[in-house]
């Protein structure tokens, strides 16, 4: 059975406070049309549908319109979980009828591991058995204690998503399907982060070792991680389709994934896992550009944003000065709108100091996300945040956000 898997599409997702919906809804419709022509059975969406809790109205029409042009692509279904931008209730709402599409949704895990575990079945009578786990958060996982301490509660955590995926393994296996597979949002130990940056996740919900995965799955399609990976044999992040960040260089793609169903299966991909990866093409380029203001005039001297794809180019420049200079914001605004690209963040590094001392062209502090704010912070502080780090604070902001009921009264 041949699926299509990704992840991390972060629908309504807003840089710099304008809005990427026009992009999203061209990669959305290049996706229709990938597995299409890569005749995809089912597409695998492994969480992070929507960049925020509470999506837009536009965002959740481009979402269900998706959904609703699968007949037209002679896709079959799809297996979406809810990530830790999702808002579990929010995306689990519409779940009786999606169904009904044949598009499976858990954004929260249910009680009961068994009923996480959907079977679906091929043309030629084949099963796979898939087993859905959303981005697990405490609560779904233990019962919360009064009086640890932080290593504790930490060890208490990993114990109960330990618990949990045995308890999916053992689901899956009850089953008995031709082929198993796990679809996941999560942060596991890959071999680059094998080590010394291990103790920097401590806390974090989602770090699980790679032995704790569910063994008995032939595919294990994960989201969290922005970039494509692969920490173990047969288990993958398909990666965010679009970069985040103009910071984000990683090439980016989706995975086509033959899945072999070893009693029936004489299809593509014969009695092998096969794994492939599809380019996404960038229908609009994010560039950071930096050095000297002459350095970065340089730059966009030799680009062509006529070329760059059919919504142009999205840049941030961070200038080195050696004394303060009030004009050099508006002048590169200047030359960049005369290059047609549009600059939608500055930031000024005094070469002595080495620090930022803004946060965008003439942006309020009110502007500013946490998110921003913390990779601002690191910067000044001379370190680039990479992504697990950034994964770690979205985390805790989420964490705390929740505890403190300041987001979405009644959320659950
Ligand atoms: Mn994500």
């Amino acid at each position: 059975m041949r699926f299509l898997h990704t992840s991390d599409l972060h629908l309504g997702h807003r840089l710099c406070d304008r809005d990427r919906l026009d992009e999203h809804a061209l990669f959305l419709d290049w996706l229709l049309a990938a597995a299409g022509e890569q005749s995809a059975d089912y597409l695998i969406l492994a969480g992070d549908i929507f960049d925020t809790s509470v999506p837009s109205n536009a965002a959740l029409r481009l979402y269900y319109r998706f959904l609703a042009a699968f007949p037209r692509f002679g896709i079959k279904g799809a297996l979406v979980i809810g990530g830790n931008h999702d808002s579990p209730s929010a995306l689990n709402a519409p779940r009786d009828l999606l169904e009904v599409l044949n598009v499976h949704v858990r954004g929260v895990v249910s009680p009961d591991p068994a009923d996480d575990v959907v079977v679906i079945e091929g043309l030629r009578g084949e099963r796979v058995a898939c087993a859905l786990v959303p981005y697990l958060r405490e609560r779904d996982i233990r019962a919360p204690k009064g009086g640890e301490s932080i290593p504790e509660r930490d060890q208490g955590i990993r114990e109960g998503i330990r618990r949990r995926l045995s308890a999916t393994q053992e689901a899956l296996s009850a089953r008995g399907a031709d082929a198993a597979l796990v679809i996941a949002h999560l942060f596991t130990a890959g071999s680059r982060e094998s080590g010394g940056e291990r103790d920097l996740y401590v806390g974090n919900l989602g770090h699980i070792p790679l032995s704790d995965l569910p063994a008995g799955a032939d595919y294990t399609a994960l989201g969290h991680i922005h970039r494509c990976s692969w920490p173990g044999t047969g288990v993958r992040y398909a990666g965010s389709p679009l970069a985040m960040d103009f910071g984000d260089t990683s090439p980016k793609s989706v995975t086509i994934v033959d899945l072999p169903c070893p009693h029936t299966d004489s299809g593509p991909g014969g009695e092998k896992l096969s794994i492939t990866e599809v380019p996404v093409p960038a229908f609009r380029k994010l560039i950071r550009y930096a050095g000297t203001p002459e350095e970065i005039r340089e730059a966009i001297g030799s680009e062509d944003a006529s070329a760059a794809g059919p919504l142009g180019i999205w840049a941030e420049a961070q200038v080195q000065l050696r004394v303060p200079d009030p004009q050099v914001t508006a002048a590169l605004e200047d030359e960049f709108c005369r290059k047609g690209i549009e600059l939608l963040r500055v930031q000024v590094v005094l070469q002595d100091q080495e620090k930022p001392v803004s946060g965008g062209p003439g942006k309020p502090l009110e502007d500013i996300s946490p998110h921003e704010m913390f990779a601002l912070k690191c910067r000044q502080r001379s370190m680039e945040p990479d992504e697990a780090l950034l994964l770690a604070f979205d985390e805790l902001l989420d964490e705390v956000q929740r505890e403190g009921g300041e987001e979405n009264p009644g959320e659950d």
